[in-house]
């Protein structure tokens, strides 16, 4: 999966949600890099004092994410770096840890964002991690993407059958 194709999108005002970020600790360099993205994020949406809650390893951000949403956070963000070794232990690592938070986004109901790099090797890992010479910004489009997910989420429980939306190819109803 390449970088290629993600939207452009103006951050929206988040002010008004609770937003926590889960972060796993190992590859220590590249998780910074990861952290500091979603905090960036955090701040060009106007999100005040995001919650920080570290985990040992991507393994364990599951259970972590499906606290945060227990508590009541309108949006989480989960990041952690897994980099391929000579074992299988990779895929379980990475399999856990994605389908475990996608399982407590559906069973919450709360936008997780996915910021979990799974890569062949560290450069790989560096390239996404958002610090000087990365090619791309992964901490800081999990987040992004988690905080506009929250804000339409809130929209629909607003406005459950509202149509306030109708994009350039939709058929006018017309009844
Ligand atoms: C054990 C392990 C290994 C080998 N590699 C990584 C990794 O690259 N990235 C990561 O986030 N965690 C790794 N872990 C730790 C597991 O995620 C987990 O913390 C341990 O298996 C303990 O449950």
């Amino acid at each position: 999966m390449s970088g290629a194709g993600a939207p452009a999108a103006a951050p929206v005002d988040c002010s008004d949600l609770r937003v926590a970020v889960v972060a796993a600790s190992w590859h220590e360099r590249v998780m910074d890099g990861l952290l500091a993205g979603a905090m960036r994020a955090c701040a060009d949406h106007g999100v005040v004092a995001p919650r920080v809650v570290r985990v040992p390893g991507s393994f364990e951000l599951p259970v972590a994410a499906q606290a945060l949403a227990a508590a009541g956070y309108d949006a989480v963000v989960a990041l952690g770096v897994v980099i391929r070794g000579g074992t299988p232990h990779f895929d379980y690592v990475c399999s856990a840890a994605t389908d475990g938070l996608n399982r407590v986004a559906l069973d919450h109901t709360v936008p997780v964002g996915f910021g979990l790099l799974t890569c062949d090797d560290e450069q790989q890992a560096l390239d996404r991690a958002g610090l000087d010479g990365s090619r791309e910004d992964k901490g800081y489009e999990a987040a992004a993407a988690a905080l506009a997910t929250a804000k339409v989420l809130a929209g629909v429980r607003e406005t459950p059958s509202a149509a306030t939306h109708v994009d350039a190819g939709a058929v006018p109803d017309l009844g």
